[in-house]
């Protein structure tokens, strides 16, 4: 291999790498998704429900103290959120099975603070036996939440005994119920009763659900299949890699300085596939609010929301609160409806495009050409990589020409599953070329979707 080649293939900064001193970071094969995780991105949409004793005391945590008799939704209706949901586009659902406040939703044999204390159906209710046979109903993924954290648990703080409780609660919500697509985690790691320390056991928990679950999406800060995206304000890191170095973040809840940026933006060359999850709520709130009927995120926003996640390489799980009567709110419906058909009218303003050509200028670098064959004045662009061969692109720019000469319309860093951009509006164009100019790995042909509308 002459100097040049050597150069060219990216061989330098390999061999510089290693005459420093530091492992080279990027010697081993790109990480590439699982079936599982393709499914959980090619979703796009999951929503999330907020559900417990805080529905019916107006608060975000409950104190593990509630009497399961204020829960009573009296019109409970899984179906209804099901439909909700899948008629603006989600493809999955995840229920707060249980809470910091420790309520259980199911009649789990592990407390009495559950459903099965409670006038809901007479004591004999089960509220994620209806929300997994609703999805099922209706064509949708089902996914669990059960919060580590539990304020109600007489064992919490014991950490041995209370780990046992928790695999409990978690056997019995993954074997009880049939397929579960996700299993969603949080960090929460609260004070126990006389301040002891709850030590929790991940390993034991998520080869818990490998077991019982082998199919289903593990979230947590860290992973181990999807990871948190580091904020809860709707917004994906730019750039975004789903691979990650998974020496960064451990466990769940772990904060230090380098876990929010490893969470927002992935490690260019990880070693793992961890893509991101944007959780985010519809409302100011997790749980239902009366107070909040009023503050529900306009069609607007959440297209916007819908750009800043999916756009960014991430999925947008997106929380609807169902009320006291057991209910999605109607303004959350028509909200979610609103959003539903601004998508529908952005792909069906599709310009077609046909692709003129695809060619490597370097060993990171690559130029596509594609001809519009009606000109058009395009609101926005989505492009993607193939990410069943990994994520590559680093950087991109994309060009439009009317005929007498080319602009940048859009740039940007990563692409991976899904990149959308908005375009500022000008004069009708009658080609776009994409100009890669820093990937990880030689890049791969990358598809083009221009819309007329945004
Ligand atoms: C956090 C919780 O403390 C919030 O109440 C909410 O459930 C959010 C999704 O996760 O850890």
């Amino acid at each position: 291999m002459d100097r040049r080649t050597f150069i060219q293939t990216g061989a330098l900064s390999l061999a510089t790498a290693w005459q420093m001193g530091k492992p080279p970071t990027h010697w081993g094969a790109l990480a590439m998704p699982s079936e599982a995780q393709l499914a959980w991105q090619r979703d796009e949409l999951a929503m999330f429900l907020h559900f417990g004793v805080n529905t019916f005391t107006d608060r975000e945590w409950g104190d593990g103290r509630e009497d399961p008799a204020i829960f009573n939704p009296a019109s409970l209706d899984a179906r209804q959120w099901a439909r909700t949901a899948k008629a603006a586009g989600f493809r999955a659902l995840i229920l707060t099975a249980k809470h910091h406040d420790g309520f259980c939703l199911w009649p789990s044999d592990t407390t009495r603070h559950s459903v099965a204390a409670s006038p809901f159906r007479g004591g004999k209710g089960d509220v994620v036996r209806e929300f997994v046979d609703a999805c099922a109903a209706e064509g949708l993924r089902a996914g669990l939440y059960l919060s580590p954290w539990d304020r109600n648990h007489p064992t919490y703080g014991d950490s041995a005994a209370y780990n046992d409780v928790y695999a409990t609660q978690l056997t019995e919500l993954l074997t009880r119920y049939g397929s579960i697509s996700e299993v969603w985690f949080d960090g929460a790691n609260g004070e126990g009763p006389n301040g002891r320390r709850q030590v929790y056991d991940w390993p034991r928990v998520w080869g818990l659900v490998r077991r019982l679950q082998p199919a289903a999406v593990i979230f947590s800060d860290a992973g181990p299949d999807v990871r948190w995206c580091g904020n809860e304000r709707g917004i994906a890191g730019d750039p975004n890699w789903s691979p990650v170095d998974p020496s960064v973040v451990r466990f769940p809840g772990q904060s230090d300085d380098a876990v929010g940026e490893a969470l927002q933006h992935g490690h260019a060359r990880g070693s793992v596939w961890r893509p991101a999850e944007v959780d985010v709520s519809i409302r100011p709130g997790w749980f239902y609010h009366p107070a909040q009927d009023s503050a529900v995120r306009t069609e607007d926003n959440l297209v916007d929301l819908y750009f800043t996640s999916v756009g960014r390489n991430a999925k947008l799980l997106l929380n609807v609160p169902p009320t006291r009567d057991g209910l999605l709110h109607e303004t959350d419906a028509a909200r979610l409806r609103g959003m539903r058909n601004r998508l529908d009218m952005m792909r069906a303003s599709n310009i077609p495009v046909a692709q003129a050509r695809w060619r490597r200028t370097g060993a990171t670098t690559a130029v596509c050409e594609w001809r519009v064959q009606q000109p058009a004045v395009p609101a926005a662009v989505r492009l993607a990589e193939d990410i069943t061969r990994g994520q590559r692109i680093a950087r991109f720019t994309l060009e439009g020409s009317d005929g007498t000469g080319w602009r940048q319309i859009a740039a940007g860093t990563t692409i991976g599953y899904c990149k959308l951009e908005r375009v500022s509006p000008g004069s009708a164009l009658t080609q776009v070329r994409l100009r890669v100019e820093d990937a990880v790995e030689p890049p791969e042909p990358v598809t083009i979707e221009l819309f007329g509308a945004a």
